[in-house]
């Protein structure tokens, strides 16, 4: 009697445990990103167009009073853009539709500045129509860059009149082209130039009012916000917490942007821009970047909770020159060879506690290794210790860590790091501050079976949604050049000594001298 009691006593665990309520989740730790936000952030890269008159003129700042002639891009194919773009693992692009010179891509009603007057299709062409056309077939989301600043137009400094003008190319352009992504507001403008006042909160109501899912760039967000330099690098902390009072459009604090701010009241994440030449237009004499130093620039950008926005300049025929395909072909092999492979995969991985207690799957520590925002580790509430433990089932060589927060939920790690366990026990291999939607640390090649990472300090319980490890063969840590025009040979030749055995890169390296 006594054991058919203790056999229906065991036997009734699992129904217990079956009609347990189950734990939901943590609340979010604001302020956390609105759906747009979210959608722009999830992939991590962009393509920038600058294209126009200077692409003509060998200049980069037009002074607007070039004769609209000039513009003659007689071979211009935007589906050969766009399919540079998505070929090379890129799924936005944002057109220079009007840079600081006034001329406009599309025709106006507002300006005869425009491709009306210019010879290229008789003034019967729109490059944004023949972008967004070729964007939408192609899947790839379409952003537009209508400079603030204008050279040519007369209204510009007369501060009514400007502003209804802006506006008036603004709806122009957002109510045309079909869906647009993003809206990138350029804060710069020369010195002595003509003063005047952007409306700059009615120019944002009326984008989203006319846009609702598009993100607003600009030195102050809304959505997104100028990184403050133009070589695409991020603070090594880096915050999409904000305080978008603290910012001014036109008048960036280089740091305060880099890092963003662990108390700010607002998401702003950043977005970091950088020409895969030295100008953002193209001119004949100059070269673009080698793959090896676009790497090191994905490294501080996307490995740093930003977005990359990589410009690509058409040439004057209207194309993207094959130097610049066969350096992002060069890019995307080198990304391939390092991230298809995460040696994490199969791990076994523990923490010092799970939410809603150990067999807890929804938060499980084994989440981690799942692709995707929405499956995360969570830990036991009011815990000191945060701790997830990777037991990689065999030894294994690496020197790239990923991390990533989910970050629907906010962001809240503010220091961690990791250590391995060899012969002589734990041993710290790196630590930083920050992680955000994404983050890559680099550093020099370990070996090990177990890995531990540990949050160290976070503005409420840590939540980490995934973790790998990889191996980059191609990186040096520390000796990447700058962003010279030499380098660009200097890279290729750094990436052609060390690749031997992987001559598919070795190829597109040498390729792109
Ligand atoms: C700057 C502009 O002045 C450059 O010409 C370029 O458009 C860059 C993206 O932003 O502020």
């Amino acid at each position: 009697m006594t054991f058919l009691i203790l056999i229906l006593f065991l036997l009734s665990f699992p129904l217990l445990s079956l009609s347990a309520p189950r734990k939901p989740p943590p609340l979010p730790i604001l302020p956390i990103p609105s759906a747009s936000q979210l959608q722009w952030q999830l992939p991590p890269m962009a393509i920038f167009f600058h294209f126009g008159p200077n692409t003509f003129t060998d200049s980069e700042w037009g002074s607007g009073h070039d004769d609209p002639s000039v513009f003659n891009p007689t071979l211009l194919d935007a589906s050969q853009w766009i399919r540079v773009a998505k070929d090379a693992g890129f799924s936005r692009v944002i057109l220079t539709a009007k840079h600081h010179d006034g001329f406009c891509l599309w025709p106006s009603e507002y300006t005869d500045y425009s491709v009306k007057a210019s010879p290229w299709k008789n003034g019967g062409g729109d490059v944004v129509a023949e972008l967004a056309a070729a964007a939408k077939e192609s899947g790839i989301g379409l952003g537009l860059y209508l400079s603030p600043w204008d050279r040519h137009e007369a209204l510009y400094g007369k501060t009514v009149e400007y502003n209804e003008f802006y506006m008036g190319q603004m709806t122009e352009l957002l109510t045309r082209y079909g869906e647009i992504k993003e809206v990138f507001l350029d804060g710069a403008k020369g010195e002595g130039e003509k003063d005047m006042e952007y409306y700059f909160d009615s120019w944002f109501s009326l984008i989203h009012q006319l846009q609702p899912g598009a993100v607003i760039f600009s030195d102050a967000g809304p959505d997104t916000r100028w990184i403050g330099d133009e070589a695409g690098v991020a603070g090594s902390t880096c915050w999409s917490l904000f305080n978008r009072s603290n910012a001014k459009i036109g008048d960036t604090d280089t740091r305060y942007a880099q890092g963003g701010d662990e108390l700010g009241h607002d998401w702003v994440p950043p977005e970091c821009d950088v020409s895969i030449r030295p100008g953002w237009f193209w001119h004949a004499s100059e070269i673009p970047k080698s793959p090896l130093k676009l790497l090191d620039i994905y490294y501080k950008s996307v490995g740093r909770n930003c977005l990359l926005l990589l410009n690509v300049p058409p040439n004057s025929s209207g194309l993207i020159s094959s130097e610049d395909i066969e350096v992002l072909q060069g890019f995307k092999e080198l990304r391939r060879s390092i991230f298809s492979n995460n040696m994490a995969k199969n791990a076994i991985v523990n923490a010092s506690s799970t939410r809603g207690g150990y067999g807890n799957s929804q938060f499980s520590p084994q989440n981690v290794l799942g692709e995707g925002i929405y499956t995360y580790w969570a830990p036991e509430e009011k815990q000191s210790n945060w701790t997830l433990c990777l037991d990689f089932q065999g030894t294994v060589s690496f020197n790239v860590l990923q991390v990533q927060e989910p970050i629907h939920m906010g962001q809240r790690i503010v220091e961690f790091h990791v250590e391995i366990l060899n012969k002589c026990g734990w041993k710290r291999v790196t630590n930083g501050t920050t992680v955000g939607h994404q983050r890559l640390l680099q550093f020099p090649t370990v070996e090990s079976r177990y890995l531990k990472f540990v949050v160290d300090k976070s503005r409420a319980d840590p939540l980490i949604c995934f973790l790998g490890i990889y191996k980059d063969q191609f990186s040096i840590l520390g000796n990447i050049p700058n962003a010279t025009s030499w380098n660009y040979v200097n890279g290729s030749q750094v990436l052609k000594q060390i690749t031997h055995n992987h001559s598919q890169i070795e190829t597109a390296a040498i390729q792109s001298m």
